[in-house]
């Protein structure tokens, strides 16, 4: 059985947004064809949801500045612009995104000393969101990433997919990533765990 998770297609990490990803909403129409493809049993999203004193936000680090680095909680850390505070307008899904087929939304980076970009994991992987669990209750044994960014919370969803146990592609036309050289590294990466990577034009006809 194949699930569709759909990462962090809210209006922070669109044109516009706090965070915003370029060309963000190219994958919008992408991403509704194929859920509307009926290709997958089961559609999924994730949210990035922080708390306004979130330890990944640089605004929280006086001296700091947006993409600086620094340690949280002994890893390291971009810092962001603030992003995807919890019930704000940019941490509500785009009105563009078709919704009604989500099953269920898993949310992430609520714990203001950890960052969190995979939907199954936080980044010192101290929490378990029970996505894994969740599709393992419904049969699911092949996973389908798109979303934002494509070098960040896509790829680190795909790769704990991966970890997870699931067969995963990532869909690379329904990703657009914060810096074009990382999404190519991460691409890499997932290939050489044995990930997929696709276009829609293969599922979609
Ligand atoms: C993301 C940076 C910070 C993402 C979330 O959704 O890719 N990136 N928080
Ligand atoms: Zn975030």
């Amino acid at each position: 059985m194949k699930a569709l998770i759909i990462v962090d297609v809210q209006n922070d990490f669109l044109p516009g947004g706090a965070l915003a990803v370029e060309k963000g909403d190219e994958i919008l129409h992408v991403v509704n064809r194929l859920q509307d493809s009926g290709y997958f049993d089961l559609i999924i999203a994730t949210q990035d949801w922080h708390p306004k004193d979130h330890g990944s936000f640089a605004s929280n680090h006086p001296g700091k500045k947006p993409f600086e680095k620094t340690t949280l909680s002994g890893l390291e850390q971009i810092l962001w612009p603030d992003h995807c505070v919890q019930t704000s307008k940019g941490a509500e899904f785009s009105k563009l995104l078709d919704v009604k087929n989500i099953e269920a939304i898993f949310r992430k980076g609520m714990d203001k000393n950890i960052d969190s970009y995979s939907g199954f994991f936080d980044n010192g992987k101290l929490k378990d969101t029970g996505l894994a669990a969740y599709l393992k209750g419904r049969n699911i044994d092949e996973v389908f990433v798109v979303g934002l960014a494509g070098d960040y919370c896509v790829y680190y969803t795909s790769v704990d997919a991966v970890d997870s146990g699931f067969k995963t592609t990532l869909i690379e036309d329904a990703t657009r990533s914060i810096d074009d050289t990382s999404f190519k590294r991460a691409v890499k990466e997932l290939k050489e765990k044995s990930g997929k990577v696709i276009k829609s034009s293969s599922i979609l006809n």
